[in-house]
């Protein structure tokens, strides 16, 4: 059920968009629209992503938030969300990341997987997600919350397409059915110093629960992941700030190293 007009909802998308684009921070939405419902917040994202794709932008692959205790209880935050991606997010390994772009930026872990066929949710289990993955990689996420101080709730976070921002990939392609998602290691640098450890089963207990359950919440909108898709799954460790001049390495077992610096 929603409690927006679809007129609010287009507004609220345009002043987050705007907030983004313009790198300029933005109070809560729900400081005006306390009785805002999930079904609203996550209309005004679909809204956002669809002012760009009518820009001609290309959705590239969608993103879970908040599936790991670090993260939740570091933002205060005990629920996990979805986001997408546009292809201005994506950025090579090594890349030199523009902070002047963005607002206050945040790193974090995570191992992402593409798909070889479709899953829509209710009901897809780790089962259904190991038989549709193609193979997963490793992936760093640049986070940006549109709100001043990262000071949020839930429903205005989903509203703000969940924090994405940017993100980074490389690092080695493995099927699924070779490792042990679990155990994989991972240890990320900040500037030569290491800053956060975690293994993959940080995320839900495995990351490939964090793709089932975005299946299940795409489902209750009459979506599906489609074929194809490459999808990150929550940061492994708490979301770390970085500021123009650092460099971040982190390094997975099995999946390589992917390292950026921002300027
Ligand atoms: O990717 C994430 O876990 C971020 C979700 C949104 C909350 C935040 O900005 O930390
Ligand atoms: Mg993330």
């Amino acid at each position: 059920m929603s409690t927006l007009t679809p007129d609010v909802i287009a507004q609220l998308a345009e002043h987050l968009e705007n907030a983004e684009l313009q790198a300029q921070d933005v109070t809560k939405i729900t400081d005006d629209y306390p009785d805002m419902d999930f079904q609203d917040a996550y209309d005004i994202q679909w809204e956002i992503r669809r002012r760009k794709e009518q820009r001609g932008h290309r959705i590239v692959g969608m993103k879970m938030g908040l599936t790991s205790w670090a993260k939740m209880a570091q933002m205060g935050v005990e629920e996990p969300c979805y986001g997408f991606l546009a292809d201005y997010f994506s950025c090579a390994d090594g890349a030199a990341i523009d902070t002047s772009k963005l607002i206050h930026p945040k790193v974090e872990a995570e191992i992402a997987f593409v798909t070889k066929a479709p899953l829509k949710g209710p009901g897809i289990h780790v089962a259904d997600v190991y038989a549709a993955t193609d193979f997963v990689l490793p992936a760093v996420e640049i986070i940006d919350s549109r709100y001043r101080d990262f000071k949020f709730d839930i429903k205005s976070v989903v509203a703000d397409n969940s924090s994405s921002s940017r993100f980074v990939t490389g690092g080695r392609c493995l099927p699924v059915d070779h490792m042990d998602l679990r155990t994989v290691g991972v240890v990320m640098e900040k500037n030569g110093e290491i800053v956060e450890l975690s293994t993959g089963a940080a995320v839900l207990g495995n990351p490939a629960e964090s793709v089932a359950m975005l299946a299940n919440m795409l489902g209750e909108r009459g979506e599906e992941i489609p074929a194809g898709t490459f999808i990150m799954t929550g940061g492994v460790t708490a979301a770390v700030a970085v500021e123009a001049g650092d460099c971040v390495t982190v390094r997975y077992h099995d999946l390589g190293t992917l390292s950026m610096r921002f300027v």
